[in-house]
């Protein structure tokens, strides 16, 4: 268990250094402007996070440690010829830099599964809950009761000091991703499967016995859930799931409560809930046009008039990206590799055709090209995981590698509090008239200085 988290103390301490000089060099140097339009939409585009284990570009998608998605899933090793890199070793690769041997996988796949052993209290906590409580409602809730074993807590509360963080903060993220899965699997076959649990079988990787505890112990689900585990892991730190659990991570909230903060911004229909809401949507239009197998034409039509009623398409548009996602290409090419002919992946490819121009022609959409949501639920239906409602948390089990990866290098560089500064409409009123001037000061309090 210490082989990897020696490794990363080693890469980590190195990654300190340069931060430590960056800071006391460089903090003087301008690294972008913000202007008004920049806070009227949500920030995009400013730089103000310092996040390692992934970077987005505009025009060409996810890279993790500099390597694109298409990349790493050639390079990833992987347990047999035509299986799909481990997720493992993308967190393996966020954490050290590195892209790892078959050895570092199978060491992070052993490690979570001897911490994968969930405290009894947590199953009570999911159980006090209604039955028909949404997935994510039951696993945050699960989540944040875990604090309970939080390291880092006890550390904190005991005075550790600050250059000690990163120790009991790794013991929590480990122990964290490791439980993951048994804690979805659980709320999964509660809600959908009348409370008959699946144990654990710690042979398995990490994704695979995921895949085991739901219900489907097949070497294909199994490929599907490494290959899904992977492709959600990071998306850089401005999202709205990473961003909000480095913020709750900056006040020292311990990994428990920082990622189940993370959870609840994915859960919101712009961001991860999208995942479900495109499968209800295509449901919705299945049943309007009454054809399970529509014509481009008959998608069109209903398309054109769900955005004339000022509808927004899930799975299509991106606050960064400027092409079809990377994500999205991943898993078309997954299923045109081990799918033939369904109808619901035929309509998502339909939709490809048909939605962009739409999306085109309303004259304000940045990005008409579908994301990593328009594809994952038809995918995920074919291999018989029809919930749509416990998609998100899929979703959110595989974003736990990046952001909590990224919480240990908060405490690595110890990162401050968050905290920028807000002014009211009037202020920036008087400031777009030259009533006030702003002079971007030093890095005080408020950043800016009034003249
Ligand atoms: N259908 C209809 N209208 C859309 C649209 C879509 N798919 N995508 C964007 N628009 C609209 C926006 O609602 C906005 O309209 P208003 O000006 O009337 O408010 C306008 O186009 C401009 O938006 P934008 O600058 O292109 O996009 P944003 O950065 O504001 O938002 C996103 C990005 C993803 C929230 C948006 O494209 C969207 O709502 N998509 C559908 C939901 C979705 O798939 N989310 C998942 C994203 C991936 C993920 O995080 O999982």
């Amino acid at each position: 268990m210490e082989y990897i988290k020696n490794r990363f103390y080693e890469a980590a301490m190195k990654k300190y250094d340069e931060y430590l000089k960056l800071k006391n060099e460089h903090s003087d140097v301008v690294v972008g402007k913000v202007t008004i339009g920049h806070v009227l939409s949500g920030m995009k585009g400013v730089p103000s996070l310092l996040t390692e284990t992934s970077k987005l570009d505009p025009n060409e998608g996810i890279r993790f440690r500099g390597i694109s998605l298409k990349e790493l899933r050639k390079t990833i090793p992987r347990l047999c010829a035509h299986g799909e890199p481990l997720p493992e070793g993308l967190f393996y690769l966020m954490l050290i830099g590195e892209v790892p041997e078959l050895d570092d996988i199978s060491n992070i796949s052993k490690d979570w599964a001897t911490r994968a052993i969930v405290p009894g209290h947590v199953f009570d906590v999911i159980d006090a809950m209604p039955k028909n409580a949404r997935p994510m409602a039951q696993y945050v809730a699960a989540i944040t009761s875990m604090a309970s074993e939080s390291y880092f807590l006890n550390a904190h509360q005991a005075g550790v000091q600050k250059k000690y963080y990163w120790d009991t903060t790794y013991e929590d993220v480990m122990n964290l991703i490791a439980r993951l899965p048994r804690i979805a699997a659980y709320i999964y076959r509660r809600t959908f499967h009348k409370g008959e649990h699946i144990d654990p079988d710690p042979r398995l990787d990490w994704a695979g016995n995921f895949a085991h505890m739901m219900g489907f112990s097949s070497p294909p689900h199994m490929r599907l859930m490494r290959m899904y585990m992977s492709i959600h892991a990071d998306h850089e730190g401005g999202n709205v799931s990473a961003h909000t659990t480095h913020l709750v991570g900056s006040t020292l909230s311990n990994p428990y409560y920082a990622y189940a903060a993370g959870m609840l911004g994915l859960a919101g229909p712009l961001h991860g809930f999208a995942n479900q809401n495109v499968l209800s949507w295509i449901m919705d239009m299945i049943r309007d046009v009454n054809d399970e197998d529509p014509s481009p034409d008959r998608i069109r039509k209903y398309c054109k008039k769900f955005l004339d009623q000022g509808g927004v398409i899930p799975g299509f548009g991106h606050a960064v990206l400027r092409i079809t996602d990377p994500r999205y290409d991943a898993q078309k090419e997954f299923a045109e590799k081990f799918i033939k002919n369904d109808n619901l992946i035929n309509i998502v490819n339909k939709l490809y055709n048909v939605v962009p121009p739409l999306l085109e022609a309303t004259g304000k959409v940045k990005n008409p090209w579908p994301n990593v949501d328009a594809y994952s639920g038809a995918l995920l239906r074919f291999y018989g995981i029809k919930e749509h409602n416990f998609y998100t948390v899929m979703f959110g089990i595989s974003r736990a590698l990046g952001v909590m990866s990224s919480l240990l290098f908060d405490r690595v560089f110890g990162l401050p509090i968050e905290r920028p500064t807000s002014y009211p409409l009037q202020w920036y009123r008087d400031v777009a008239e030259g009533k006030i001037k702003v002079d971007i000061g030093n890095c005080d309090d408020s950043g800016i200085k009034e003249s």
